[in-house]
Formats: structure tokens, sequence, C-alpha cells
């Protein structure tokens, strides 16, 4: 019986941690989508493609902005991957402001 109390104790803990991961990744989209309201703004705009746990180089520049709006607003006309694209028209053209293989 224990054992089993136990097993459900991890679910729902992975579960608890993996949904408020998930919201916190879902405040970070919409906060790039307040500003670029006709965007699409998916995982890999902060994260490398596969590697969700790793921030790629616009990500990172957000999280060290504070990650709010004002960070998003801040990082627009910066070129965070270098590839000669500036973010915001990279998030609008729906390339990946993180990763110079893509602009
Ligand atoms: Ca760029």
């Amino acid at each position: 019986m224990s054992k089993y109390l136990v097993a459900l104790g991890v679910i729902l803990g992975v579960l608890i941690v993996a949904t408020s991961f998930s919201y916190a990744a879902m405040a970070d989209a919409n906060n790039v989508k307040e500003i670029h309201k006709d965007a699409t703004v998916g995982c890999t705009v902060c994260h490398p493609e596969g590697d969700f746990k790793s921030m790629n180089a616009y990500g990172q520049a957000y999280k060290d902005g504070g990650r709010n709006v004002e960070a998003v607003t801040a990082l627009d006309a910066q070129d965070a991957d270098g590839d000669g694209v500036i973010n915001a028209d990279e998030i609008n053209a729906g390339t990946n402001p993180g990763d110079p293989a893509s602009k």
C-alpha cells in the first residue's frame, strides 16, 4: 500500500513541476506576444531546438533583462544572435532571434 502512495506522490510531484514550468513558459510567450501581437511565438524563440532546459542567446538576454514585457521591448532593436537581423524583425518574421542559422 505505502509503495503505491509513494509512487502516486512522485507522479503528482512531477506533474506539478511540469505544469509550473509550462505556465512560466506560457507567461514568457505572452510577454513576447504582447509586443508582437501577430507573431507566432514557440519554444525556440528562447530555447535551442530540442533542448528546452537551455537558453539560446535571445532567451538568456530576455531572462537577464527581467523576463517581462519590458525586457522584450528593450531587446527589440538588438541582435541577440549576431546574424545581422534585429530581434523584433526576427520575431515578426517567424525566424529565431536566438539562432544565427535562422534569419
Ligand atoms: Ca538576429
